[in-house]
């Protein structure tokens, strides 16, 4: 059995249902995330935009006087943002090391990075942050990149994981840039995770279209709406899909029959917001401390350097 398939069954058979989010991104899923990340909505890639394009002096004035060190991407994406950090870099000086789950996106950004920055060394991997932390270890300085609020897809306790064992992997001196999005009003939030377009739920209901094609189920996607929530206390933003009719969907894959209540909400996505006292809290474990805070003009959104 994959993954996948494992995943899915579990969640779909835990009561309440939920599905793992890191599968929102096949080809599909990756189109109508580059859709989201367009939207006037979604502030966060405008505002990580402007901290890397005004302030990547600042950034990586860590790393000035060194003779080379990596730049690692967890998490690449389309590099757009990257390519704003890298721009004003001696190219001689270090190799460019994005890691990202989706292959597909992994192409996009050596094509973007060909085509605007050739000169850079580009090294690309494909595969989850988890497996590939251990691939990090070396002795060469390194800045780790893990922008665009990424880690507020984990839960609190993975993130705390997943921070530490990063930590563990880098040596003193080395610095991670981590790039968060800010605990603020549900009228700014809100709309980011449910765009007048439509990408947002059409990215959420893109994930029981997959189920369908690989698992080969039946779930109809005109049953389910997309019904994000936010609290403005905790930070957390959550994203479900909620079945509009008592329904039961076959996966014929494994060959298993799900019911479906009407009104109940499958749990797609954590979509944390931070501050410093939450940040904090996850590094205590860690080796990993606040260096440096790099915010937007509208302080929606922070970049933590944070040192080894
Ligand atoms: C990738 N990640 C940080 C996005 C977010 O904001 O949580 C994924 C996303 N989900 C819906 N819209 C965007």
């Amino acid at each position: 059995m994959s993954s996948f398939e494992l995943d899915v069954l579990q969640g779909l058979k835990a009561t309440p249902k939920y599905l793992p989010s890191k599968y929102f991104y096949d080809h599909k899923g990756d189109e109508l995330f580059i859709k989201i990340m367009n939207s006037p909505e979604y502030y966060l890639t405008d505002c990580e935009f402007e901290i890397l394009s005004e302030q990547a002096k600042d950034i990586l004035s860590p790393f000035e006087g060194l003779e080379y060190f990596e730049i690692i991407e967890l998490g690449a994406g389309n590099g757009k943002k990257t390519v704003e950090l890298l721009r004003g870099l001696n190219t001689k000086k270090f190799t460019y090391k994005p890691v990202d789950i989706s292959s597909n996106a992994l192409e996009l950004l050596s094509k973007r990075l060909k085509r605007e920055l050739p000169q850079v060394r580009c090294e690309p991997e494909q595969g989850e942050y988890f497996k590939v932390l251990e691939s990090l270890r070396g002795k060469h300085p390194k800045l780790v990149l893990f922008l665009g609020s990424n880690l507020g897809n984990m839960v609190d306790e993975r993130a705390a994981s997943f921070l530490g064992a990063l930590s563990q992997v880098l040596n003193s001196g080395d610095r991670v840039l981590l790039g968060l999005d800010l605990i603020k009003s549900r009228e700014i939030v809100l709309p980011a995770y449910n765009d007048k377009n439509g990408y947002t739920a059409a990215f959420n209901l893109n994930l029981l279209k997959r189920i369908n094609k690989e698992l080969l189920g039946d779930f109809q996607l005109d049953k389910f709406v997309h019904s994000p929530e936010y609290d403005e206390v905790s930070g957390l933003a959550k994203s479900y899909l909620t079945s509009t009719e008592n329904q039961v969907v076959s996966l014929n894959k494994p060959g298993v029959q799900i019911s479906f209540q009407k009104g109940e909400r499958v749990f797609m996505e954590v979509s944390r917001k931070y501050n410093d006292q939450i940040l904090k809290t996850l590094l205590t474990r860690t080796q990993l401390l606040i260096e440096e805070r790099f915010l937007d003009s509208r302080k929606y959104f922070c970049d933590y350097l944070l040192a080894r």
